[in-house]
């Protein structure tokens, strides 16, 4: 089963909270703050799928909650619906402006209430897995090259701060191109596929993270790892790809499927880039084919 959206109602009069209450309680998980303050703390702790947000409140009002929202990282896309007895343009205006999504005024007519807060919650469940899908690679499920590439961004600038040490793998099928033309492309995708979770499994940190790359070759970025942890990885890495067992007659190097593995290990410095971290593990990889495949080059 699903789980309910998160609906938190903003509104310093509860008998408005409780008119939208009443519409919304059987079909949403609904929360409430009397205040711009409270709806502040409120949405940091629960993280609302959708916000109805009040203008008019004592305090701090809901065109500054809203801007508050939208500087937030974590709060920034969730959906705010401005709520308000002022039938004004200009109000309308400056709510969509600051990132509202929506306007709805008081009184409040039940039957528009509930659609368009299902709209909006249908809409953002639809924009998070666009989103999702941008970033996944859909052969494997793994990280596609586009988060590799944002994540690898992130955590250089962040390690180079306190120069912490960062390792990235690079890794690619050993004579692929014979592997498809003896057993067919589907077969060739389904290898792909299932050493993508060998690779999965190895890569086991919730702040690693383990991508496709492209084609048949992946990387894995593990923030914090030295050297040592990193050959760790890929041993691991190369034990789970032997352990699938795939056979590949026309292997040069082995009976079955194997991966060549190159590593890039060193403390982060400011200055240094997604590209040069993916160039130096590429260049690894490079020589591990060059040195007989089937081997790791860290
Ligand atoms: P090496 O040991 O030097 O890596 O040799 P290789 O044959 O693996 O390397 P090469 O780069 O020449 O070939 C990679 C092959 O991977 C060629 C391409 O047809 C195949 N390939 C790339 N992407 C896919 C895919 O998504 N599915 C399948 N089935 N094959 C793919
Ligand atoms: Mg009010
Ligand atoms: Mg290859
Ligand atoms: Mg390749």
């Amino acid at each position: 089963m699903t789980r309910k959206a998160v609906v938190l109602i903003v509104d310093d009069e509860i008998s408005n909270i409780e008119i939208m209450n009443a519409v919304l309680e059987d079909s949403y998980e609904i929360c409430f703050a009397t205040s711009g303050e409270q709806a502040i703390e409120t949405a940091r702790t629960v993280l609302p799928d959708l916000i109805l947000l009040d203008v008019l409140m004592p305090g701090m009002d809901g065109y500054e909650v809203c801007k508050t929202l939208k500087q937030d990282r974590l709060l920034a896309d969730v959906p705010v619906i401005f709520t308000t007895g002022l039938d004004d343009q200009d109000a309308e205006a400056r709510g969509l402006s600051l990132g509202a999504i929506d306007y709805v005024t008081k009184p409040i007519q039940p039957i528009i209430l509930a659609v368009r807060v299902r709209n909006h919650i249908e809409l953002k469940r639809l924009r998070d897995q666009l989103a999702e899908m941008a970033v996944t690679d859909a052969l494997t499920g793994l990280s596609n090259r586009r988060r590799l590439e944002q994540a690898l961004g992130v955590e250089t600038a962040r390690l180079a701060r306190s120069e912490d040490w960062l390792s990235v793998i690079m890794l690619d099928i050993d004579f692929f191109k014979a592997f498809n033309d003896t057993y067919g492309h589907p077969a060739g995708d389904r290898c792909i596929a299932m050493v993508a979770s060998a690779l999965n499994r190895a890569v086991r940190r919730a702040s690693d993270l383990a991508a496709r790359y492209g084609g048949e070759e992946f990387a894995c970025v593990l923030p914090g790892a030295d050297a040592d942890a990193a050959m760790t990885v890929a041993r691991e890495i190369q034990a789970q790809v032997q352990s699938l067992s795939i056979p590949h007659t026309q292997s040069k190097v082995s009976s079955c499927v194997t991966v060549s593995i190159g590593i890039a290990s060193a403390r982060c410095r400011p200055g240094m880039t997604a590209d040069l971290w993916i160039g130096n593990a590429d260049r690894q990889l490079y020589l591990s084919k060059a040195t007989g495949r089937n081997r790791i080059v860290g």
